[in-house]
């Protein structure tokens, strides 16, 4: 843009100095001047009204509201005239009595909530951040400036801000790149990115939100526009960090911290958290591109059951459909869907359909008849509608940015979810056309009455389909929850949707980048995230695919899937020693989900993300602010994928505390790299010392057996620890109504005694009685066991030192004894 802009002003200049030769008679044009870049003038007005604060240059203004102590956000009005607030990714903007007073001294006005300044300089219009030592976290480092766009109306916007020497960068989504975005220019678009690369952008989320770290401070940004959008870490410029869109408000919000996670916190008490998953969806998903006719499916899920592998989630990929035409079915390959799904429901496994936004040119199709007589297709903008080519052939396409059509589409989901259907797959949403890769910019849309071209509307698309499929399924499940999982999505989508990150490649680096962008999702707000396992395009052996199902047990989303014109991949297809190993991680996986299932639930109440990357454990080491292969799942367990081939060790950082190798129960001391053997078997586990970390009884799926009783696995500590359990129905929105269950466990030891308490909030009580006690790491062979003052007699401690019991699950206070 730079480059243009001076080009124009050297060939205008040059025009008018040619001008200056002739004599104008009552020519008005001579004095028109061209389009530039307009930056904020001098503010010499302040002006309270309510809780916004407005600032003036005399033509511009600019909008000041304190949202929370922590989150201010700043609006641009280029000639005094803010749009009408709307967005999609902040559904309603709370004020949590967010108290702030408006100063003014010689040199800046501040404006000041309990917690943050807003500075505005009187010098020049600069804005900037301080916290309430006075430590400036965020500058401007030239004022907020547009640029009218001629063709289409409206400003490109822009916000340039100072980047420190140190400050280092996370979030922005998916993007496939190294984990710090420092130094990096990165583009918000969605796109489908088939065999994506390292480095490739855009791919198919827009997250316009991201987190500056620098001086153990962090801070956020969240730039809450829809248009195409680009940020700048320090990339053109290594002192400074802009962001910028093709249209809309200049309109971001200043997200204080001073931890990462604080930042992650708030930024969901604005766009909102995922709601409880149904508990089958935490468990393995098998999908392939596609699964057909109704013999194959039933091969598969026999499979997992012959094998005892777990499973719960089974795929239809788009052959399931008459010619792809969405919300029908291929006969021939599926005579009786509604038999074939209660049957696989019966064996345990929840069936999830997919569902394109490409309808078919087809009069005697009923979808696109009722699309077409209600007028619910996107048209351009001389109002032909908006054609083009997917799977279907000739497709038009629902204006989901209109609330009316997406209470259509939801509705058109009760067929299928009469025939049993307990998921919904949105693909291609970004959206996608063969050839033309997406619409073109002059598409209109009715975005929920505030009317928009393409430009404005693209980066939303998918998160509207997703979110008409997520509401229409929760109106007609009544109290159950869905499943739903988008390819496309923007600020927000996680109110209504899962992901996974498209359509990667079965090879090494896949595997590391998958690590690094669920990683990124997580602490960009997207929690519910997940790679193809085992890579969509190409071929990986045994090694490849062994490794990442190990990751991807620790994948907050867990699912393996395939293009079709790759070899029959599910977990056993490898042939021993994978199947083995591939069966002892995903029967971790179905362990380990009243732990996740929790996490979960602190994602959801609180809005911390499940996977948590270690400079969100330590983001006072400069070091960790680069570590991007081991992360944290949940607060509890430390990973360290294994993605290399023929890696016999590996070298793994723990943050500072005391960690037990989960494989050996070795103590280890944190703060430190540690050296690890990686033999096929095993990748990395670490669990922090004084968790308490609950097991359910592996099953084939979820639901398979009533459970008896909960292991609960205590590593000792010498300091005192808190874990959580949430337990509630698993599958109804009851916790809505404040039916769960949450309990807290505080684990405290010396080299005499451990301590286990429990507390429980909720009303919610579980089916099974009692705990299975396993006790990890004790420095002492424990003499008596006492119980809510009962001494529990019946104990072993095994030759490895593992302490074992049970009690009830009501249990207070349990004490073990030298
Ligand atoms: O043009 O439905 O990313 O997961 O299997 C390809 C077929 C369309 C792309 C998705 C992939 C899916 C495939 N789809």
């Amino acid at each position: 843009m730079e480059d243009k802009i001076l080009n124009t002003e050297l060939l205008i200049n040059k025009l008018l100095e040619e001008e200056e030769e002739f004599h104008h008679v009552n020519n008005p044009a001579a004095d028109i001047k061209p389009v530039i870049k307009k930056y904020l003038g001098v503010p010499n007005h302040a002006e309270q009204l309510g809780n916004k604060i407005y600032f003036t240059d005399g033509d511009a203004k600019v909008e000041v509201v304190v949202v929370t102590d922590e989150i201010i956000r700043v609006r641009l009005a280029p000639h005094g005239v803010f749009l009408e607030e709307f967005s999609y990714a902040v559904p309603k903007l709370v004020h949590k009595d967010a108290s702030f007073i408006l100063l003014e001294n010689e040199s800046e006005f501040i404006v000041s909530s309990r917690v943050v300044n807003c500075h505005i300089r009187k010098k020049d219009f600069f804005i900037s951040f301080s916290d309430k030592k006075n430590h400036v976290t965020s500058a401007d480092a030239v004022p907020m400036h547009w640029e009218e766009n001629v063709k289409f109306g409206g400003y490109y916007v822009f916000c340039t801000k100072v980047c420190e020497p140190e400050e280092s960068f996370f979030g922005l989504g998916d993007k496939p790149t190294e984990l710090n975005l420092r130094g990096k220019r990165l583009k918000n678009w969605n796109t489908d990115a088939y065999s994506f690369a390292w480095n490739q952008d855009p791919l198919y989320r827009s997250i316009p939100f991201y987190i500056s770290l620098n001086e153990d401070i962090a801070h956020g940004i969240f730039f809450d526009n829809t248009f195409k959008a680009q940020f700048d870490f320090g990339a053109e410029d290594k002192t400074k960090t802009s962001f910028w869109a093709d249209g809309g408000e200049l309109q971001y919000y200043y997200i204080h911290g001073p931890h990462m996670m604080d930042v992650v916190k708030s930024y969901h008490i604005l766009t909102g958290t995922h709601p409880m998953p149904p508990l089958w969806a935490l468990g393995y998903h098998q999908c392939r591109w596609s699964y057909y006719p109704e013999a194959k499916v039933r091969k598969i899920t026999k499979g997992f059951r012959e094998n005892k592998i777990p499973c719960d989630g089974i795929y239809l990929d788009i052959d399931y459909m008459d010619g792809y035409r969405c919300f029908t079915w291929n006969r021939k390959y599926f005579p009786d869907p509604k038999k074939m799904i209660s049957e696989l429901a019966a064996d345990g496994f929840k069936t999830v359909v997919i569902i394109d936004p490409g309808i078919r040119v087809d009069d005697n199709y009923s979808v696109f008849k009722e699309g077409k007589k209600n007028r619910y297709f996107c048209r351009r903008s001389d109002d032909y509608f908006m054609e083009g080519h997917v799977w279907p052939g000739r497709c038009q396409f629902p204006d989901f940015t209109n609330p009316e059509v997406r209470t259509w589409w939801g509705g058109l989901f009760d067929e299928l979810v009469e025939m049993g259907v307990a998921g919904v797959w949105n693909d291609m949403n970004e959206p996608a056309v063969f050839g033309a890769g997406t619409f073109p910019d002059d598409v209109r849309h009715q975005y929920d009455g505030f009317r928009g071209s393409h430009r404005k509307a693209h980066n939303v698309y998918g998160m509207q389909m997703v979110r008409a499929t997520y509401e229409g399924l929760r109106t007609i499940m009544k109290n159950k929850r869905p499943f739903t999982i988008t390819r496309a999505g923007y600020s927000g989508v996680q109110r209504f949707s899962s992901v996974w990150t498209g359509d990667n490649v079965a090879s090494w680096e896949h595997l590391q980048l998958g690590n690094i962008q669920c990683q990124r999702l997580s602490v960009s707000g997207i929690p519910f995230c997940g790679t193809d396992i085992g890579g969509f395009s190409g071929e990986p052996d045994g090694e490849l695919f062994t490794r990442w199902i190990q990751m991807g047990t620790f994948s907050p989303f867990m699912r393996a899937h395939s293009a079709g014109d790759t070899k029959e991949r599910e977990p056993w297809s490898f042939g021993e020693p994978y199947t083995a190993i591939n069966r002892k991680f995903i029967e971790l996986r179905y362990r380990l989900i009243p732990y996740l299932y929790s996490t979960f639930w602190e994602h959801h109440r609180y809005g911390f993300p499940i996977l948590r990357p270690v400079v969100m454990q330590e983001q006072d080491v400069l070091m960790n602010h680069f570590r991007q292969d081991e992360f944290t799942y949940g607060d509890k367990i430390l990973i360290c994928p294994v993605m290399q081939p023929g890696q016999t060790s590996r070298k793994v950082y723990l943050p500072k505390g005391k960690w037990y190798n989960f494989w050996t129960n070795e103590m280890v001391d944190g703060g430190q790299e540690v050296t690890v053997p990686t033999p096929l078997e095993t990748i990395p586990i670490f669990v922090k010392a004084g968790s308490v970390i609950p097991e359910y009884p592996v099953m084939q799926y979820v639901g398979e057996k009533e459970i008896e009783e909960v292991k609960l696995n205590i590593y000792y500590s010498d300091y005192e620890a808190n874990s959580f359990l949430f337990e509630d129905y698993g599958e109804t929105f009851a916790y809505e109504q404040d039916i769960y269950l949450e309990k807290k466990f505080v684990v405290n030891g010396d080299s005499k005694k451990l301590t286990i308490q429990q507390s429980m909030e909720g009303l919610y009580t579980p089916r099974y009685e009692g705990y299975h006690f396993t006790l990890l790491g004790l420095p002492f062979k424990p003499g008596k066991i006492v119980a809510d003052g009962k001494e529990i007699t019946d104990f072993t401690t095994s030759k490895e030192k593992i302490t074992e019991f049970k009690f009830s699950k009501n249990f207070k206070n349990i004490e073990i004894f030298k």
